[in-house]
C-alpha cells in the first residue's frame, strides 16, 4: 500500500514536471529561457552583472520589465535595475534622462526611433550603452540587446546603430466586434470589446511587448469592411483601454472609418465628402476620438470596393473621400491610408488594371497625410503575383505596401508557408520608376521619391489560440513582416536563421534542418497550388482548398476568368494582344513581362495565354511543366515532413507533435490541389499526366463534390 502511494507521488511529480516543461507557443520569439551552452551563460552571467535605466516615463518601466524577465530566464540572474548609472555593466537611456548618455555624444544621428547599442568608457568603466533620442528608441535596443543573447551572439566591442527605414509599421486586424474573424484561422479576435475597458486581458501587454519587440508601432485593430459602431462613444472609451496598454510600447491605435457613418450613426441624410455638415460630422467624430485618445493614429479605409460604401456612391472621386477625413485628422497628425484595393465587375475592363487605372490619375490630388495603401499584388494576395504597377507609378502621394500575414491563399493555418520569401519577391522588385535599382522596398521606404511618411501594414494572423497564430510556424510571417517593415533590406535567411534561434533552439543541427525547410517552403506552397502564373485558384468563398473549376457568382470571383484554360491552352493573355496590363508598368518591365520569350515563366501564365505544347526552357512542353510542378511541389512538403521528424530530439515535444501533425494535414492538402488543379486541367489538355508519377487514385468529380461546412474565417 505505501509503496503503491509512494509510485503515485512520483508519477504525479514526473507528470508535473514534463507538463510544467511542455511549451504551448504562447511566449512566441521572447521566449526567455536559460542559454542552453553553459559556457556561453557564464561568460555572458560574469559581463552583465548589473543594468541602469535612466529614466522614469511608464517606456523606461516597460524597459526594466523587460530587462528584469530576460535577465531571469536567459541568464539566471535576478539582478536589481537602478535608476542612475553608477558603473553598471549595462547603461540604457536617453541623453535627456542620462548625463553620461548626453555627453558620449552618440544619438545625434538618430531618427526618433531609431537607437545605438555600443560599448563605450564611461569615467574609466566598460560599459554596453543603449541610447536613443526617445524612450521608445531605448526599448527597441533593450529588444535587440535581448535578441543577441537569445541568438548566442557576441556582447564584446558593440557598435550596432539602427533606424528604422519606415515611419509607419501597422498590423491590421480584420476583426470584427462581435469577435469573429475575417480570414482569421487563430480563433477569435482577442479583443474582447464586451470586458472592455474594465477587464484589461494580459494578452493585451503581451501583444504589445512582441510588437514592440519587432518595431511594430500602430494596431488597426478593426476590420477594413467596418462596423460604423466602433465609432461610438461606447466603442472608443473601449479603445481607449488598449491605447493605454500600448502607448508605453510605442503602439498607436487607428480604426478603420466606415464611409457612410455620418448616415449610419450621425443621422445624417448623406455621407458625401463634398456636403458641409458631413466634413462637420467627421471633424467632431475626430475632435471626439482625440480628446479621449490624444495619440490616437488615424484611419484605415475600404470604399467603394466589394460593396463597401464611398465617395463615388456620390459622384465623388477617392481623393474627395480621403481629403475629407485627412484634414479632419490632419490636425492632430494623424493619417488617411486609403486603399487601392477597388475593382469593379461593372468595369469590363481585366480586374489586375482597375486599382491602377483608378489611382494613377488622382497622383497629384492627395493631401500631404494620405497613404495609398497598396497590396503587394494587382489581385489579391495571391501566392505569387507580380508587384502592382502602382509601386512606383505614384510618385506625389505616399504608397503603403499591404501584406497579408494571415493565410487566406496559403493553406489558412495548417500549412507551414514561411512568407519572408513572397514579400522580399516583391521589396525587391525593380519598378525602374526612375531608373535600373527603383526597386519597390525604394518607393514604399519614402526614398525614391522623397516622402515624409512611409510604410508598410500587414494583415494579422493573431486570434485568441494559445499559440497567437494558430500553425506554431505562423508566428514567423508576424515576426518576418515586423523585420520587414522596420527594414526591407533584410534578407529572409537573417530572418528565419532569428526566429528559429529565439523560438525554438541554437542547436546548430536543428538551425541547419529547419531553415532550409522554411525557405523553401513558399516556393512549394506556389507548386502544389497555383505554378508558372496561375492564380485564383481556390474554392468558393472561404476559399480554403482548391477550386479551378468555380465557375458562379460575378466572373471576376470565378477561377475561370483568371485561368481560362480551353482546348487550345492556359492563362490570361494581359499582353498587348490581350487586356495590356502590361502597359500599366514602366517600359522595362512592361517589355520583359510583354514578350513571351522575356516574361519569367514563374509569371508566364498571368501574362500569356499559351498553347499545352509549348516549349519551356526546361524543353518540357507547358502540359509536362505544370505536372512537374505540381508533383514537385507536394513532394517537397513530404520532405519537409522527413525534415521535421529528424529534428525529434531538438525541440519542445509539444511543440513537435503541433507541427508534426499539421504538416500530415499539409502533405494531404498538398496531394488534393495537385490532383484536383492537374485532373481539372487535363479535361482541356487531353494530354497523359507523365507515367513517372504516381497517378490520382479519385476522379475529378469526387474532387469537385467535396463540401465544407464551418470552414474558419469568413
Ligand atoms: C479579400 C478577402 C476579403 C477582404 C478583402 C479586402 O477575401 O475577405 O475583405 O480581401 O482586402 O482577399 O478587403
Amino acid at each position: 500500500m505505501k509503496s503503491f502511494k509512494f509510485l503515485s507521488l512520483f508519477i504525479i511529480a514526473i507528470l508535473s514536471f514534463l507538463l510544467c516543461n511542455a511549451e504551448d507557443g504562447y511566449d512566441l520569439w521572447l521566449r526567455y529561457v536559460p542559454i542552453e551552452n553553459a559556457q556561453l551563460l557564464s561568460s555572458y552571467q560574469s559581463k552583465l552583472q548589473s543594468v541602469a535605466v535612466t529614466g522614469n516615463s511608464s517606456t523606461c518601466n516597460v524597459i526594466k520589465d523587460e530587462i528584469a524577465k530576460g535577465f531571469s530566464g536567459l541568464l539566471k540572474l535576478d539582478i536589481e535595475v537602478s535608476d542612475t548609472w553608477d558603473k553598471q555593466s549595462i547603461l540604457i537611456g536617453t541623453s535627456a534622462t542620462s548625463t553620461e548618455i548626453s555627453q558620449l555624444n552618440i544619438t545625434n544621428d538618430l531618427s526618433n526611433e531609431g537607437y545605438v547599442i555600443s560599448t563605450q568608457e564611461i569615467n574609466n568603466t566598460k560599459s554596453i550603452v543603449i541610447a536613443a533620442k526617445t524612450d521608445v528608441g531605448t526599448l527597441y535596443g533593450t529588444f535587440h540587446f535581448l535578441k543577441l543573447l537569445q541568438t548566442n551572439q557576441s556582447i564584446d566591442n558593440l557598435n550596432i546603430v539602427e533606424n528604422p527605414k519606415t515611419t509607419h509599421r501597422l498590423l491590421n486586424h480584420w476583426d470584427n466586434l462581435d469577435r469573429t474573424v475575417e480570414r482569421g484561422y487563430a480563433g477569435f479576435s482577442i479583443w474582447d470589446w464586451h470586458k472592455l475597458p474594465d477587464y484589461i486581458d494580459p494578452r493585451y501587454k503581451d501583444y504589445a511587448r512582441a510588437n514592440a519587440s519587432i518595431g511594430i508601432n500602430g494596431s488597426v485593430v478593426s476590420n477594413v469592411n467596418s462596423n460604423a459602431l466602433i465609432l461610438t462613444p461606447q466603442y472608443l472609451n473601449k479603445l481607449n483601454g488598449l491605447a493605454k496598454v500600448f502607448r508605453p510600447y510605442g503602439i498607436k491605435v487607428y480604426l478603420t472609418a466606415r464611409f457612410s457613418a455620418p448616415i449610419e450613426i450621425g443621422g445624417l441624410k448623406t455621407a458625401d465628402p463634398l456636403n458641409r455638415e458631413v466634413q462637420q460630422w467627421w471633424q467632431s467624430k475626430v475632435d471626439e476620438i482625440y480628446s479621449i485618445i490624444p495619440d490616437f493614429g488615424g484611419f484605415l479605409v475600404k470604399a467603394n470596393s466589394e460593396g463597401q460604401p464611398g465617395p463615388q456612391d456620390y459622384d465623388r472621386s477617392h481623393a474627395d473621400g480621403a481629403n475629407m477625413l485627412a484634414k479632419a485628422v490632419g490636425k492632430y497628425g494623424g493619417v488617411i491610408m486609403w486603399r487601392a484595393f477597388v475593382y469593379s465587375h461593372e468595369v469590363p475592363d481585366d480586374r489586375a488594371k482597375q486599382a491602377y487605372a483608378e489611382f494613377k490619375p488622382l497622383d497629384d490630388e492627395f493631401m500631404d497625410n494620405v497613404f495609398v495603401q497598396t497590396k503587394n499584388g494587382a489581385i489579391d494576395f495571391q501566392p505569387r503575383e507580380p508587384f502592382h504597377p502602382l509601386f512606383g507609378a505614384l510618385k506625389k502621394t505616399p504608397i503603403m505596401m499591404e501584406f497579408q500575414i494571415t493565410q487566406e491563399y496559403l493553406g489558412c493555418a495548417t500549412h507551414l508557408v514561411y512568407l519572408a520569401p513572397l514579400y522580399k519577391e516583391v521589396l525587391d522588385a525593380d519598378t525602374y520608376a526612375k531608373g535600373k535599382g527603383s526597386t519597390v522596398s525604394k518607393v514604399i521606404d519614402g526614398s525614391l521619391y522623397n516622402h515624409k511618411y512611409s510604410g508598410m501594414a500587414g494583415v494579422s494572423n493573431i486570434g485568441n489560440d494559445r499559440n497567437w497564430t494558430g500553425h506554431p510556424f505562423a508566428q514567423s510571417n508576424w515576426y518576418a513582416f515586423g523585420r520587414l517593415a522596420w527594414n526591407p533590406e533584410l534578407t529572409s535567411e537573417k530572418i528565419a536563421d532569428e526566429w528559429l534561434r529565439m523560438t525554438f533552439t541554437n542547436n546548430s543541427t536543428f538551425i541547419q534542418t529547419v531553415k532550409p525547410l522554411m525557405l523553401n517552403s513558399r516556393e512549394s506552397t506556389v507548386n502544389y497550388m497555383t505554378p508558372l502564373g496561375l492564380h485564383h485558384q481556390m474554392a468558393w468563398d472561404h476559399h480554403w482548398g482548391p477550386g479551378p473549376w468555380v465557375n458562379i457568382g460575378r466572373p471576376d470571383w470565378t477561377s475561370k476568368y483568371y485561368h481560362r484554360a480551353d482546348s487550345l491552352g492556359i492563362g490570361f493573355d494581359r499582353s498587348s494582344t490581350g487586356s495590356n496590363a502590361t502597359e500599366q508598368y514602366f517600359p522595362e518591365v512592361r517589355d520583359r513581362f510583354n514578350n513571351v520569350e522575356t516574361c519569367p515563366e514563374e509569371f508566364l501564365l498571368w501574362f500569356h495565354h499559351l498553347p499545352w505544347d509549348y516549349k519551356m526552357k526546361s524543353g518540357n512542353s507547358l502540359w509536362n511543366e505544370l505536372c512537374e510542378k505540381y508533383y514537385q511541389g507536394a513532394a517537397d512538403v513530404q520532405q519537409m515532413q522527413r525534415d521535421w521528424d529528424s529534428i525529434e530530439a531538438l525541440v519542445d515535444e509539444e511543440q513537435y507533435d503541433h507541427v508534426k501533425q499539421l504538416l500530415a494535414i499539409q502533405v494531404n492538402e498538398a496531394i488534393w490541389w495537385r490532383n484536383s488543379m492537374l485532373l481539372y486541367f487535363q479535361q482541356y489538355s487531353k494530354l497523359p499526366i507523365p507515367e513517372k508519377y504516381e497517378k490520382p487514385t479519385k476522379s475529378l468529380e469526387y474532387y469537385q463534390n467535396l463540401k465544407f461546412h464551418f470552414v474558419p474565417g469568413i
